[in-house]
């Protein structure tokens, strides 16, 4: 006989679940059920948000149900999943839709976007129209407003007195954790850096047991993961101020009412806007609680990481995909 665990018995409960959360909106009354997955934690700021600004928004006609730390689907497989059916929402890296659309590397190329005012100006663009449009049509996903991560800085286990990080020479055999995409391994090599793919979700324990030798992050998420307990270092390198997109099912979209369309947008942009304010607030404000956790924060030459950063793109196989004149009209709206 087989033995019926606890485990096979909450895959299974799990399965029932993801079927039904493709499943329009009912017209009986009955609210729909917005599913969203993400690798990110309860107290991630963007994860915050969407539980304190997005649900309330749209609690009228549905139940906003999220699953965290990579629970529900793997870092990585939220937007497969989304065009499958099998999930409404997730908080989407550019370097996610690169997978699908290489275009999608121009917005995850290190020292193109300035700021986190940049990233909206850029994303509300017309020149976002054939991305969101490509995304929308090829995978039946809307990208329906964009949140702050913040500056990506380069974060190891040995102290400066082992490897101190001035120029991207000094990240030579370095081991970087980098999540596991191209885009994502291309920013670790243009750093100067070895770096190794691997989900969010094991990267404390990696930097515990020395399998990497450090991680990229914001500030914040180095507080909100904790890894100021298991790194002696923080080298402010900036290298990418960090994106992601409210990715949403079409196929739910859809199913909805204009006036419940419409509300679904004002939620995600109230999200965004307003996780975006405690992400920068944080930003500004964690760097003296690391320093008091034994971590060394420095800033290195900026200008030597830039230009090397920029050099392994610009003019190079990683920048073909871009289309024409892109680049400059982002960097028109920078400051
Ligand atoms: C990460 O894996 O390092 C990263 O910061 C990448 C982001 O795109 C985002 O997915 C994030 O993880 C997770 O939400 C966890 O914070």
């Amino acid at each position: 006989m087989i033995e019926f665990t606890r485990r096979a018995a909450l895959a299974s409960v799990t399965a029932l679940g993801i079927a039904a959360m493709g499943a329009p909106v009912v017209a009986d009354g009955h609210k729909v059920t917005f599913t969203l997955a993400t690798s990110g934690s309860e107290t991630d700021q963007r994860s915050v948000a969407m539980a304190e600004v997005f649900a309330p928004m749209v609690a009228e006609f549905a139940d906003y149900q999220p699953g965290y730390n990579g629970t529900l689907f793997a870092q990585g497989t939220e937007l497969e999943a989304i065009s499958r059916g099998n999930l409404t929402m997730s908080i989407a890296s550019a370097q996610e839709l690169a997978q699908f659309f290489p275009e999608f590397s121009i917005f995850a190329t290190g020292y193109v976007h300035q700021d986190a005012a940049h990233q909206v100006r850029v994303f509300n663009d017309p020149l976002m129209d054939p991305f969101k449009k490509t995304v929308e049509d090829e995978l039946g996903v809307k990208l329906l407003s964009v949140m702050y991560l913040g500056r990506r800085h380069v974060n190891l286990r040995q102290p400066r007195s082992e490897v101190d990080v001035q120029t991207p020479a000094d990240l030579a055999g370095v081991n970087i954790r980098m999540p596991g995409t191209d885009a994502w391994q291309f920013l670790g090599k243009a750093l100067g850096a070895s770096p190794t793919p691997m989900a969010f979700t094991e990267v404390y324990t990696a930097l515990s047991t020395g399998a990497v030798d450090g991680q990229d992050n914001p500030l914040p998420t180095v507080v909100d993961a904790k890894f100021y307990e298991v790194t002696k270092q923080i080298a402010l390198t900036s290298h990418l101020v960090d994106l992601n997109y409210i990715a949403f099912s079409k196929e739910t979209w859809d199913s909805l009412e204009p006036d419940q369309q419409l509300v679904v947008q004002r939620a995600a942009d109230a999200a965004a806007a307003y996780g975006r304010l405690k992400q920068l607030d944080k930003e500004n404000s964690l760097a003296d609680f690391i320093r008091s956790q034994g971590v060394e924060i420095y800033t290195p030459d900026l200008e030597a990481f830039r230009t090397h950063v920029q050099a392994q793109y610009v003019g190079t196989e990683a920048s073909e995909a871009w289309p024409e004149g892109v680049l400059e009209r982002i960097n028109a709206l920078g400051n």
